[in-house]
Protein backbone atom coordinates (compact mmCIF):
# COMPACT_ATOMS: atom_id res chain seq x y z
CA UNK A 1 0.00 0.00 0.00
CA UNK A 2 1.78 3.36 -1.04
CA UNK A 3 2.01 6.35 1.77
CA UNK A 4 -0.89 7.80 0.06
CA UNK A 5 -3.57 5.17 0.42
CA UNK A 6 -2.49 4.80 4.02
CA UNK A 7 -3.16 8.34 4.63
CA UNK A 8 -6.31 8.18 3.04
CA UNK A 9 -7.50 4.88 5.27
CA UNK A 10 -6.18 6.78 8.11
CA UNK A 11 -7.98 9.88 7.56
CA UNK A 12 -11.25 8.24 7.20
CA UNK A 13 -13.11 10.32 9.39
CA UNK A 14 -14.03 9.19 12.57
CA UNK A 15 -17.21 8.67 12.76
CA UNK A 16 -19.98 8.48 15.64
CA UNK A 17 -22.80 7.94 13.83
CA UNK A 18 -23.02 3.91 13.59
CA UNK A 19 -26.51 2.98 12.90
CA UNK A 20 -27.80 -0.69 14.35
CA UNK A 21 -28.02 -1.69 11.02
CA UNK A 22 -24.23 -0.60 9.49
CA UNK A 23 -23.04 -2.28 12.66
CA UNK A 24 -24.94 -5.72 12.45
CA UNK A 25 -23.97 -5.83 8.66
CA UNK A 26 -20.26 -6.24 9.84
CA UNK A 27 -21.17 -8.68 12.24
CA UNK A 28 -23.04 -10.70 9.17
CA UNK A 29 -19.88 -10.33 7.79
CA UNK A 30 -18.05 -13.76 6.78
CA UNK A 31 -15.30 -14.24 9.03
CA UNK A 32 -12.14 -13.99 6.63
CA UNK A 33 -13.61 -10.93 5.15
CA UNK A 34 -14.45 -9.10 8.12
CA UNK A 35 -10.86 -10.22 9.70
CA UNK A 36 -9.50 -8.77 6.62
CA UNK A 37 -10.98 -5.61 6.93
CA UNK A 38 -10.30 -5.01 10.53
CA UNK A 39 -6.73 -5.87 9.84
CA UNK A 40 -6.57 -3.51 6.82
CA UNK A 41 -7.87 -0.82 8.79
CA UNK A 42 -5.56 -1.62 11.53
CA UNK A 43 -2.20 -1.57 9.36
CA UNK A 44 -3.62 1.82 8.39
CA UNK A 45 -3.73 3.64 12.14
CA UNK A 46 -1.32 1.44 14.05
CA UNK A 47 2.05 -0.36 13.78
CA UNK A 48 0.60 -3.77 12.94
CA UNK A 49 3.38 -5.73 15.08
CA UNK A 50 3.17 -4.03 17.77
CA UNK A 51 1.13 -4.20 21.10
CA UNK A 52 0.49 -1.98 24.38
CA UNK A 53 0.99 -4.32 27.51
CA UNK A 54 -0.48 -2.60 30.60
CA UNK A 55 -0.29 -4.44 33.80
CA UNK A 56 -3.28 -4.56 36.64
CA UNK A 57 -3.50 -4.52 40.21
CA UNK A 58 -6.57 -4.68 42.40
CA UNK A 59 -5.40 -1.62 45.42
CA UNK A 60 -8.54 -2.38 47.74
CA UNK A 61 -10.31 -5.85 47.31
CA UNK A 62 -14.15 -6.70 47.91
CA UNK A 63 -16.64 -5.99 49.92
CA UNK A 64 -18.00 -3.88 47.21
CA UNK A 65 -21.53 -2.48 47.69
CA UNK A 66 -22.24 -3.01 43.86
CA UNK A 67 -24.23 -6.33 42.46
CA UNK A 68 -22.21 -6.61 38.94
CA UNK A 69 -23.68 -10.44 38.58
CA UNK A 70 -20.02 -11.30 36.95
CA UNK A 71 -18.05 -9.82 39.69
CA UNK A 72 -15.87 -11.81 42.10
CA UNK A 73 -15.79 -8.35 44.17
CA UNK A 74 -19.33 -8.07 44.58
CA UNK A 75 -20.47 -7.76 48.46
CA UNK A 76 -23.79 -9.45 47.18
CA UNK A 77 -22.43 -12.58 46.15
CA UNK A 78 -20.60 -15.27 48.12
CA UNK A 79 -17.61 -16.00 46.21
CA UNK A 80 -14.74 -17.02 48.89
CA UNK A 81 -12.66 -13.93 47.96
CA UNK A 82 -10.19 -12.70 50.26
CA UNK A 83 -11.13 -8.64 50.91
CA UNK A 84 -8.46 -6.41 51.36
CA UNK A 85 -8.52 -2.99 52.59
CA UNK A 86 -6.41 -0.34 50.30
CA UNK A 87 -3.46 -0.75 49.95
CA UNK A 88 -0.03 1.10 51.32
CA UNK A 89 1.12 3.65 49.16
CA UNK A 90 4.99 1.86 49.39
CA UNK A 91 2.98 -1.12 48.46
CA UNK A 92 1.03 -0.16 45.07
CA UNK A 93 4.85 1.58 44.02
CA UNK A 94 6.84 -1.68 44.65
CA UNK A 95 4.05 -3.44 42.52
CA UNK A 96 4.51 -0.71 40.23
CA UNK A 97 8.26 -1.10 39.78
CA UNK A 98 7.93 -4.62 39.41
CA UNK A 99 5.37 -4.32 36.45
CA UNK A 100 7.90 -2.13 34.95
CA UNK A 101 10.97 -4.14 35.19
CA UNK A 102 8.76 -7.21 33.39
CA UNK A 103 8.13 -5.09 30.74
CA UNK A 104 4.54 -2.92 31.26
CA UNK A 105 4.27 0.72 29.49
CA UNK A 106 1.15 0.87 31.76
CA UNK A 107 -0.18 0.27 35.91
CA UNK A 108 -3.85 0.25 35.98
CA UNK A 109 -4.74 0.29 39.72
CA UNK A 110 -8.16 -0.80 40.52
CA UNK A 111 -10.43 -0.65 43.18
CA UNK A 112 -14.00 -2.39 44.61
CA UNK A 113 -15.85 0.86 45.31
CA UNK A 114 -19.08 2.33 44.02
CA UNK A 115 -17.10 5.80 43.80
CA UNK A 116 -14.10 6.55 46.13
CA UNK A 117 -15.06 8.47 49.16
CA UNK A 118 -13.46 11.45 50.07
CA UNK A 119 -10.94 10.19 52.72
CA UNK A 120 -9.53 7.92 50.10
CA UNK A 121 -9.01 10.76 47.48
CA UNK A 122 -5.21 11.94 48.96
CA UNK A 123 -3.84 8.65 49.01
CA UNK A 124 -4.76 7.50 45.65
CA UNK A 125 -3.89 10.94 44.24
CA UNK A 126 -0.30 10.02 45.75
CA UNK A 127 0.08 6.91 44.32
CA UNK A 128 -0.65 8.15 40.76
CA UNK A 129 2.04 10.73 41.34
CA UNK A 130 4.27 7.78 42.60
CA UNK A 131 3.87 5.69 40.13
CA UNK A 132 4.07 8.13 37.08
CA UNK A 133 7.72 8.89 38.71
CA UNK A 134 8.62 5.88 37.92
CA UNK A 135 8.34 6.71 34.11
CA UNK A 136 5.01 4.57 33.71
CA UNK A 137 1.74 5.91 32.46
CA UNK A 138 -1.18 5.52 35.17
CA UNK A 139 -4.15 4.55 34.99
CA UNK A 140 -6.94 3.82 37.63
CA UNK A 141 -10.68 2.59 37.74
CA UNK A 142 -12.42 3.31 40.91
CA UNK A 143 -15.87 3.29 40.39
CA UNK A 144 -18.07 6.47 39.84
CA UNK A 145 -16.59 10.11 39.93
CA UNK A 146 -17.50 13.82 40.39
CA UNK A 147 -16.34 16.14 38.01
CA UNK A 148 -13.94 17.44 40.84
CA UNK A 149 -12.49 13.95 41.47
CA UNK A 150 -12.29 13.72 38.49
CA UNK A 151 -9.93 17.09 38.00
CA UNK A 152 -8.26 16.45 41.01
CA UNK A 153 -7.32 13.25 39.54
CA UNK A 154 -6.01 14.86 36.25
CA UNK A 155 -4.00 17.35 38.46
CA UNK A 156 -1.87 14.35 39.80
CA UNK A 157 -0.75 13.44 36.30
CA UNK A 158 -3.29 10.46 35.78
CA UNK A 159 -3.20 9.40 32.00
CA UNK A 160 -6.02 7.05 31.85
CA UNK A 161 -9.23 6.28 33.50
CA UNK A 162 -11.44 3.00 32.94
CA UNK A 163 -15.06 2.73 33.68
CA UNK A 164 -16.48 0.51 31.07
CA UNK A 165 -20.35 0.47 29.92
CA UNK A 166 -20.18 -3.47 30.41
CA UNK A 167 -23.31 -4.29 27.82
CA UNK A 168 -26.13 -2.70 26.08
CA UNK A 169 -28.47 -0.35 27.59
CA UNK A 170 -31.33 -2.48 26.89
CA UNK A 171 -29.00 -5.59 28.51
CA UNK A 172 -27.34 -3.80 31.15
CA UNK A 173 -30.56 -4.04 33.48
CA UNK A 174 -30.15 -7.89 33.53
CA UNK A 175 -26.16 -7.34 34.74
CA UNK A 176 -26.30 -4.44 37.26
CA UNK A 177 -29.17 -2.55 38.93
CA UNK A 178 -27.27 -0.77 41.76
CA UNK A 179 -26.63 2.05 39.27
CA UNK A 180 -27.62 2.92 35.73
CA UNK A 181 -25.83 3.28 32.55
CA UNK A 182 -26.52 7.37 32.30
CA UNK A 183 -24.69 7.41 35.82
CA UNK A 184 -21.77 5.40 33.55
CA UNK A 185 -22.42 7.61 30.83
CA UNK A 186 -22.06 11.01 33.05
CA UNK A 187 -18.27 9.51 34.88
CA UNK A 188 -17.29 9.08 31.45
CA UNK A 189 -18.39 13.12 30.35
CA UNK A 190 -16.45 14.00 34.16
CA UNK A 191 -12.76 11.98 32.68
CA UNK A 192 -13.41 13.61 29.57
CA UNK A 193 -13.80 16.92 30.92
CA UNK A 194 -10.98 16.86 33.52
CA UNK A 195 -8.71 15.75 30.51
CA UNK A 196 -7.78 12.44 31.57
CA UNK A 197 -7.53 9.73 28.56
CA UNK A 198 -10.81 7.26 28.45
CA UNK A 199 -10.53 3.68 28.67
CA UNK A 200 -13.76 2.24 28.09
CA UNK A 201 -15.19 -1.00 26.77
CA UNK A 202 -17.14 -4.20 28.26
CA UNK A 203 -17.47 -7.82 28.55
CA UNK A 204 -19.03 -10.32 26.19
CA UNK A 205 -20.21 -13.87 27.25
CA UNK A 206 -23.00 -12.43 29.70
CA UNK A 207 -25.51 -14.74 27.79
CA UNK A 208 -26.23 -11.16 26.40
CA UNK A 209 -27.59 -11.68 22.36
CA UNK A 210 -25.60 -10.46 19.42
CA UNK A 211 -27.71 -7.36 19.28
CA UNK A 212 -26.52 -6.73 22.62
CA UNK A 213 -22.83 -6.50 21.86
CA UNK A 214 -23.80 -4.70 18.45
CA UNK A 215 -25.88 -2.08 21.03
CA UNK A 216 -22.86 -2.24 22.90
CA UNK A 217 -19.92 -1.16 20.28
CA UNK A 218 -22.61 0.97 19.18
CA UNK A 219 -22.68 3.02 22.23
CA UNK A 220 -18.38 2.84 22.43
CA UNK A 221 -18.27 4.23 19.24
CA UNK A 222 -21.10 6.69 19.02
CA UNK A 223 -19.43 8.84 22.51
CA UNK A 224 -18.77 12.17 21.12
CA UNK A 225 -15.03 11.47 21.13
CA UNK A 226 -14.11 7.64 20.84
CA UNK A 227 -12.17 6.40 23.81
CA UNK A 228 -8.64 6.10 23.56
CA UNK A 229 -8.86 2.45 24.78
CA UNK A 230 -11.14 -0.29 24.46
CA UNK A 231 -11.23 -3.39 26.45
CA UNK A 232 -13.05 -5.95 25.11
CA UNK A 233 -13.46 -8.72 27.94
CA UNK A 234 -14.45 -12.07 27.85
CA UNK A 235 -16.35 -13.26 31.06
CA UNK A 236 -13.80 -14.92 33.54
CA UNK A 237 -16.68 -16.85 35.14
CA UNK A 238 -16.61 -16.90 38.83
CA UNK A 239 -18.25 -19.47 41.08
CA UNK A 240 -20.88 -17.99 43.39
CA UNK A 241 -21.96 -15.00 41.43
CA UNK A 242 -25.53 -15.34 39.01
CA UNK A 243 -23.29 -15.72 35.89
CA UNK A 244 -20.71 -18.44 37.43
CA UNK A 245 -22.26 -21.21 35.04
CA UNK A 246 -23.62 -19.24 31.68
CA UNK A 247 -23.02 -20.79 28.40
CA UNK A 248 -19.65 -20.03 26.43
CA UNK A 249 -19.87 -17.64 23.97
CA UNK A 250 -18.58 -18.89 20.79
CA UNK A 251 -14.99 -18.09 20.37
CA UNK A 252 -15.32 -16.52 16.67
CA UNK A 253 -17.99 -14.10 17.99
CA UNK A 254 -15.84 -12.69 20.81
CA UNK A 255 -12.99 -12.18 17.69
CA UNK A 256 -15.80 -10.86 15.44
CA UNK A 257 -16.55 -8.32 18.36
CA UNK A 258 -13.06 -7.42 18.52
CA UNK A 259 -13.03 -7.08 14.65
CA UNK A 260 -15.73 -4.74 14.70
CA UNK A 261 -14.40 -2.14 17.75
CA UNK A 262 -11.46 -2.18 15.30
CA UNK A 263 -13.39 -0.94 12.53
CA UNK A 264 -15.63 1.48 14.58
CA UNK A 265 -12.93 3.30 16.55
CA UNK A 266 -10.20 2.96 14.18
CA UNK A 267 -7.79 4.95 15.88
CA UNK A 268 -8.25 3.55 19.52
CA UNK A 269 -6.63 0.83 21.09
CA UNK A 270 -8.03 -2.56 20.90
CA UNK A 271 -7.28 -4.35 24.10
CA UNK A 272 -7.63 -8.37 23.94
CA UNK A 273 -8.57 -8.33 28.26
CA UNK A 274 -10.06 -10.22 30.61
CA UNK A 275 -10.49 -14.09 29.54
CA UNK A 276 -7.30 -15.00 28.04
CA UNK A 277 -6.15 -17.69 30.17
CA UNK A 278 -9.01 -19.78 28.59
CA UNK A 279 -7.79 -19.01 25.00
CA UNK A 280 -5.41 -20.96 23.83
CA UNK A 281 -2.24 -18.96 21.61
CA UNK A 282 -4.33 -19.87 18.71
CA UNK A 283 -7.41 -17.67 19.71
CA UNK A 284 -5.41 -14.75 20.85
CA UNK A 285 -3.63 -14.75 17.30
CA UNK A 286 -6.93 -14.47 15.45
CA UNK A 287 -7.65 -11.46 17.90
CA UNK A 288 -4.28 -9.52 17.26
CA UNK A 289 -5.08 -10.10 13.70
CA UNK A 290 -8.63 -8.84 14.46
CA UNK A 291 -7.01 -5.30 15.18
CA UNK A 292 -6.20 -6.22 19.19
CA UNK A 293 -3.03 -4.12 19.95
CA UNK A 294 -3.38 -4.01 23.51
CA UNK A 295 -3.37 -6.97 26.32
CA UNK A 296 -2.83 -6.97 29.82
CA UNK A 297 0.31 -8.16 30.91
CA UNK A 298 1.26 -9.99 34.42
CA UNK A 299 -0.17 -13.53 36.37
CA UNK A 300 -3.53 -11.69 37.46
CA UNK A 301 -5.55 -9.35 36.68
CA UNK A 302 -7.57 -7.75 39.65
CA UNK A 303 -8.54 -11.05 40.98
CA UNK A 304 -8.46 -13.69 38.74
CA UNK A 305 -5.34 -14.97 37.26
CA UNK A 306 -3.99 -14.36 33.68
CA UNK A 307 -1.71 -16.19 31.29
CA UNK A 308 2.09 -16.37 32.91
CA UNK A 309 4.36 -13.13 31.66
CA UNK A 310 6.68 -15.95 30.83
CA UNK A 311 4.44 -17.53 28.32
CA UNK A 312 3.02 -14.13 26.99
CA UNK A 313 6.40 -13.30 25.83
CA UNK A 314 6.93 -16.41 24.24
CA UNK A 315 3.93 -15.46 22.45
CA UNK A 316 4.85 -12.56 20.68
CA UNK A 317 8.09 -13.76 20.25
CA UNK A 318 6.13 -16.62 18.07
CA UNK A 319 3.97 -14.22 16.55
CA UNK A 320 6.59 -11.42 15.82
CA UNK A 321 5.13 -8.91 17.96
CA UNK A 322 7.15 -6.37 19.60
CA UNK A 323 5.65 -4.40 23.02
CA UNK A 324 5.45 -0.52 22.95
CA UNK A 325 7.15 1.31 25.42
CA UNK A 326 4.62 4.93 25.68
CA UNK A 327 1.73 5.36 23.64
CA UNK A 328 3.11 8.69 23.44
CA UNK A 329 6.39 7.59 21.53
CA UNK A 330 4.39 5.28 19.59
CA UNK A 331 2.05 8.45 18.74
CA UNK A 332 5.11 9.62 17.49
CA UNK A 333 6.90 6.85 15.81
CA UNK A 334 3.82 6.27 13.68
CA UNK A 335 3.77 10.50 12.71
CA UNK A 336 6.98 9.44 11.90
CA UNK A 337 6.41 6.35 9.82
CA UNK A 338 4.23 8.23 7.55
CA UNK A 339 6.24 11.18 6.98
CA UNK A 340 9.19 8.57 6.13
CA UNK A 341 7.85 7.02 3.66
CA UNK A 342 6.20 10.16 2.06
CA UNK A 343 9.89 11.07 2.12
CA UNK A 344 10.77 7.96 0.39
CA UNK A 345 8.14 8.09 -2.22
CA UNK A 346 9.25 11.56 -2.66
CA UNK A 347 12.97 10.45 -2.87
CA UNK A 348 11.76 7.84 -5.61
CA UNK A 349 10.21 10.90 -8.00
CA UNK A 350 13.82 12.33 -7.82
CA UNK A 351 15.39 9.31 -8.08
CA UNK A 352 13.66 8.24 -11.28
CA UNK A 353 13.89 12.10 -12.55
CA UNK A 354 17.86 12.02 -11.95
CA UNK A 355 18.19 8.90 -13.81
CA UNK A 356 15.48 9.66 -16.76
CA UNK A 357 17.60 10.70 -20.26
CA UNK A 358 18.78 14.50 -20.50
CA UNK A 359 15.83 16.01 -22.06
CA UNK A 360 13.21 14.41 -20.63
CA UNK A 361 14.10 16.36 -17.34
CA UNK A 362 14.40 19.36 -19.25
N1 LIG B 1 -15.20 -1.14 40.65
C1 LIG B 1 -14.86 -0.40 39.51
C2 LIG B 1 -15.97 -0.38 38.50
O1 LIG B 1 -16.63 -1.38 38.30
O2 LIG B 1 -16.17 0.66 37.89
C3 LIG B 1 -13.59 -0.83 38.84
C4 LIG B 1 -13.18 -2.28 38.72
S1 LIG B 1 -14.17 -3.34 37.74
C5 LIG B 1 -13.58 -4.88 38.23
C6 LIG B 1 -13.66 -3.03 36.07
C7 LIG B 1 -14.29 -3.84 34.96
O3 LIG B 1 -13.74 -5.14 34.93
C8 LIG B 1 -15.78 -4.07 34.97
O4 LIG B 1 -16.50 -2.97 34.53
C9 LIG B 1 -15.91 -5.23 34.02
O5 LIG B 1 -16.06 -4.77 32.69
C10 LIG B 1 -14.59 -5.98 34.17
N2 LIG B 1 -14.78 -7.25 34.88
C11 LIG B 1 -15.03 -7.40 36.20
N3 LIG B 1 -15.20 -8.70 36.51
C12 LIG B 1 -15.07 -9.41 35.35
C13 LIG B 1 -15.16 -10.78 35.03
N4 LIG B 1 -15.44 -11.69 35.93
N5 LIG B 1 -14.94 -11.14 33.74
C14 LIG B 1 -14.66 -10.22 32.81
N6 LIG B 1 -14.58 -8.89 33.07
C15 LIG B 1 -14.79 -8.48 34.33
C1 LIG C 1 -11.17 -4.01 32.23
O1 LIG C 1 -11.93 -3.73 31.28
N1 LIG C 1 -10.82 -5.24 32.57
C2 LIG C 1 -9.98 -5.24 33.75
C3 LIG C 1 -9.77 -3.71 34.00
N2 LIG C 1 -10.63 -3.12 33.04
C4 LIG C 1 -9.90 -3.14 35.33
C5 LIG C 1 -10.51 -6.01 34.87
C6 LIG C 1 -10.77 -7.46 34.53
C7 LIG C 1 -11.22 -8.15 35.75
C8 LIG C 1 -11.35 -9.62 35.55
C9 LIG C 1 -11.82 -10.33 36.75
C10 LIG C 1 -10.94 -10.21 37.95
O2 LIG C 1 -9.72 -10.47 37.87
O3 LIG C 1 -11.47 -9.91 39.02
FE1 LIG D 1 -17.82 -3.50 42.30
FE2 LIG D 1 -16.58 -2.92 40.00
FE3 LIG D 1 -17.08 -5.47 40.71
FE4 LIG D 1 -19.10 -3.93 39.99
S1 LIG D 1 -17.37 -4.55 38.69
S2 LIG D 1 -19.07 -5.28 41.78
S3 LIG D 1 -18.45 -1.97 40.80
S4 LIG D 1 -15.74 -4.05 41.74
Amino acid sequence: MTALHHDALRNEALRNNWSRNEVRALFELPFMDLLFRAQTVHRANFEPNTVQVSTLLSIKTGACPEDCKYCSQSGHYDTGLDKEKLLAIQKVVEEAQNAKDKGASRFCMGAAWRSPREKDMPYVLEMVKQVKELGLETCMTLGMLSGEQAQQLAEAGLDYYNHNLDTSPEHYGKIITTRTYADRLDTLGHVREAGIKVCCGGIVGLGEAREDRIGLLMQLANLPAHPESVPINMLVKIEGTPLGEVDDLDPFEFVRTVAIARLLMPQSYVRLSAGRETMNDEMQALCFMAGANSIFYGEKLLTTANPEAADDRKLFQRLGINTQSTQDVSDESREEAIAQSLRQQQMGTLARDAMAPRETVN
